[in-house]
């Protein structure tokens, strides 16, 4: 008998930070702490918009994109600022940083938000729901902001979700979830929905997911041209863009600090093969040949040194980086030193970070529990 097959899922996180500009002024003015606080435009209403607002300013009315002279009016004793774009670049970098230690598949969207693709995972976490409350909390700690977070089996579940238990948010959406969460979501929170487009629908008398699954694709697309067709796909909670990373990954590596120093060229090379198989694992999930095979060493005085190597082919399989690896480390006298720490890591790719191999969905893996 054939068996069925075994339904399997992408693991999507969406993490959005909490009214990021505003968030960042607070943190770094105590003064402005728990008062409402307009980040862009100019309090005298000569013109200009509101880049975000705190949430003290919210409970206003006061929104991002609005002319500041109206958040004024709604809110005449609100503090406005200017924007400082370095301080939030800074935090944005950092963040993505907390990211890249979950994993490779990063796409941001904007300074405050980014879908991560967790079906692999860098710790071997396993969990999406951990891995989220994981950077939440790396977040807090290490820049003394908040993000929500949203998890789901595709982006534009994930998205929606980051955004309904805002602020300090984490929602997960299952795939058993999904069906009954996009019947319910109104028509303006649909991905590429703006203001007139919910208007359009409304007119028609379409107010939910709910209604709006009632209409065939020809329909859909009919009355909302070709984006009609996701609208169509998206309410039966099939979304399956890629996280595209933006940007190629330059090099990865793996290194090890020791508990003492190695001093025996038999314990130097017994720590390079175990980093080796680490690197090597990494580089076959995410499909990657390297041509430049670099070793660091880190002596007992932090001196530091690499030393690399370039071959005219790029490769990934154990024996040639641990080949390498061993020769360059050869090549240092390393006979009569003291070592605190070994990396080795492969670069020149020429080749973007691709998704890992397994992680097809019509493969049969068991992706679960989230
Ligand atoms: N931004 C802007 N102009 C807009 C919208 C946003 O300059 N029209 C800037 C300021 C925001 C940042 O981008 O702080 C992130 O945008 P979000 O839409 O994520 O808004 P916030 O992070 O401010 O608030 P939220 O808690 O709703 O995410
Ligand atoms: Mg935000």
């Amino acid at each position: 008998m054939e068996k069925s097959p075994v339904q399997t899922y992408r693991k999507i996180i969406h993490i959005d930070m909490d009214a990021f500009y505003a968030s960042v002024e607070q943190r770094d003015n105590p003064e402005y702490r728990g008062i409402p606080l307009v980040v862009g435009g100019s309090p005298e209403g000569r013109g200009g918009v509101v880049a975000t607002a705190s949430y003290e300013a919210r409970k206003f009315g006061i929104r991002s994109a609005m002319p500041s002279k109206q958040a004024l009016q709604l809110c005449p004793h609100a503090t406005f600022v200017r924007p400082r774009f370095p301080a939030y670049k800074e935090a944005s970098q950092k963040i993505r940083e907390i990211f890249s230690r979950y994993t490779y598949l990063i796409e941001p969207l904007s300074l405050d938000e980014a879908y991560l693709d967790v079906t692999t995972d860098k710790l071997n976490i396993g969990s999406a729901i951990e891995i989220a409350k994981q950077i939440k909390q790396a977040i807090k700690d290490e820049l003394q902001l908040t993000a929500s977070a949203g998890i789901s089996i595709n982006k534009f579940v994930a998205k929606t979700a980051s955004d309904i238990n805002k602020p300090d948010g984490l929602t997960f959406i299952g795939p058993s979830a999904i069906e009954a969460f996009m019947e319910k979501l109104p028509v303006e929170k649909f991905f590429g929905v703006g203001k007139v487009t919910a208007q359009k629908m409304k007119n028609m008398g379409l107010h939910t997911g709910e209604d709006l699954k009632k209409l065939a694709e020809e329909e859909l697309t009919k009355h909302f041209g070709k984006v009609g067709r996701f609208y169509y796909q998206i309410v039966r909670g099939i979304d399956n863009r890629e996280v595209q990373p933006d940007r190629e990954t330059k090099s990865l590596a793996a290194e090890d600090t020791f508990p003492y120093d190695l001093t025996t060229i038999e314990e130097m090379e017994a720590e390079l093969d175990k980093i080796a198989n680490t690197v090597c694992t990494r580089l076959q999930t995410y499909q990657l040949k390297g041509r430049t095979v670099t070793l660091k060493i880190k002596y007992s005085d932090f001196k530091q040194i690499t030393r690399n190597q370039s071959f005219p082919a790029g490769f990934n399989d154990l024996e040639t980086v641990c080949a390498t690896a061993k020769r360059l480390l050869a090549a240092t006298n390393p006979e009569d030193k003291k070592i605190r720490l070994l990396g080795i890591s492969l670069s020149n790719f020429g080749e973007v970070v691709t998704r890992p191999k397994e992680e097809k969905p019509t493969d049969q893996l068991k992706l679960f529990p989230f």
